[in-house]
């Protein structure tokens, strides 16, 4: 039987018999970034057409993500096309390197999150040292690739100043974008200004 569906860093993937293209996209970063917020912050403030479900799967549905979450959106149709954003999380944990490896697998772009919490700066440049490396070992660069920085928990007394986690974590001028996932605030943002890029990327 000839092959219904394609995939390719470019096209995400197609499935030309259900007339659907599926694109990738991951939340990554240190643990208790506030990674899961943002799905779930997702999940409540989208339209019952646009959410398909939130799975979590985490030993209790609370607390530290033991293997990961899964969120798929709708945008729509282009051209007769449904197109779906898969919306990933991974525990940082390096016990589930190889889950981790597994869910890089054909990724189309993704968010950090990083925690602005001043004891947690260390962990947010090795965390984006550590996703560059995977990154790299799937032939990815993390400056050809869809991706946003969302700087989160700005809403925290003693929030590391925005050009601090900028200077550490973005040099490159990647988009970013303060977010409260945890009051909702911008995480829409960061999930529109990704979508952008990766249908842009679709699109070129
Ligand atoms: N103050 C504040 N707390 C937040 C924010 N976002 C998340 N949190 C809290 O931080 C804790 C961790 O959030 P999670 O969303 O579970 O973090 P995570 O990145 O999924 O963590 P792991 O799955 O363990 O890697 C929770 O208690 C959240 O309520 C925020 O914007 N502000
Ligand atoms: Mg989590």
């Amino acid at each position: 039987m000839a092959a219904s569906y394609c995939y390719n860093r470019r096209m995400a993937f197609t499935n030309f018999e259900t007339k659907e293209i599926n694109c990738k996209i991951l939340y990554l970063g240190p643990s208790g970034a506030g990674k899961s917020s943002n799905l779930r912050a997702i999940f409540n403030q989208t339209s019952p057409e646009v959410k398909a479900g939130l799975l979590e799967l985490s030993e209790d549905g609370v607390g530290q993500s033991v293997f990961f979450e899964f969120l798929p959106v709708s945008l729509g149709f282009i051209r007769n096309y449904h197109l779906k954003l898969h919306l990933y999380t991974i525990p940082s944990q390096t016990l589930y390197e190889t889950v981790r490896s597994v869910i890089m697998k054909g990724v189309d772009g993704f968010v950090f999150v990083a925690d602005s919490a001043p004891e947690k700066l260390a962990s947010n440049v090795e965390e984006l040292q550590l996703v560059r490396k995977i990154l790299s070992e799937e032939g990815l660069v993390h400056s050809d690739m869809p991706s946003v920085i969302q700087y989160n928990k700005r809403d925290m007394p003693g929030a590391v100043p925005v050009e601090v986690l900028r200077s550490e974590l973005n040099p490159s001028r990647h988009v970013d974008f303060e977010a409260s996932a945890k009051h909702g605030m911008g995480v829409l943002e960061s999930l529109q200004e990704i979508s952008a890029q990766v249908i842009r990327r679709l699109a070129g």
